[in-house]
């Protein structure tokens, strides 16, 4: 079974890797991928989120990463994919998560989502947060890989 498993992945994190990474054991292909939505001012451009997903998977081989814009059911039928991955972490989620799968499977009932749940380690983990800890000088070490640590502080030096 090949799955898709989206986000904005601005940067990608220990979170979405341990999605991946399971993912990757349990399905025949992962396509992660990155959605282009030119109304948010992101962090990382789609190019530079593609090539840290690809740099930080590149031990996976049943994983592939792609972009994508509009609709995520055109992109999933596009790719012949009847499964979306999505990652919960609390109740929170749950909700906003919900909607968007209801409202996917009204524009197109063939696509199912699948959610798992996220590795409590990570629990608290999100690509904003991880931001705004860095911004603040803060030890992100331990919550994005070296490649992504390194990108962001590059970032915010302005390099
Ligand atoms: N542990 C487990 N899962 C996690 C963690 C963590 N620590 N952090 C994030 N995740 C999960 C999220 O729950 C999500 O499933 C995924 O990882 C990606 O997370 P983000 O934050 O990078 O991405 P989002 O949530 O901004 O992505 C939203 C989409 C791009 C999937 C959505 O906006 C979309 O489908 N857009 C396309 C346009 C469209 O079709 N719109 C209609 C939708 S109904």
């Amino acid at each position: 079974m090949v799955v898709v498993y989206p986000g904005s992945f601005d940067p990608v994190t220990n979170g979405h890797l341990d999605i991946i990474e399971r993912c990757s054991k349990k399905f025949e292909k992962v396509i992660v991928a990155v959605l282009n939505n030119p109304s948010k001012k992101p962090m990382f451009t789609v190019e530079e989120r593609v090539e840290l997903l690809r740099a930080v998977t590149k031990g996976y081989e049943n994983v592939e990463v792609d972009s994508f814009s509009g609709l995520l059911v055109e992109y999933v039928k596009k790719k012949n994919v009847s499964f979306i991955i999505k990652g919960l972490r609390a109740v929170s989620d749950f909700e906003y998560e919900m909607q968007m799968a209801m409202m996917n499977r009204a524009l197109d009932n063939s696509v199912e989502t699948l959610f798992l749940m996220t590795n409590s380690k990570y629990s608290f983990l999100s690509s904003s947060l991880v931001k705004e800890v860095a911004k603040l000088n803060g030890d992100i070490s331990d919550i994005v890989p070296k490649e992504v640590e390194r990108a962001i502080l590059n970032k915010i030096k302005g390099v």
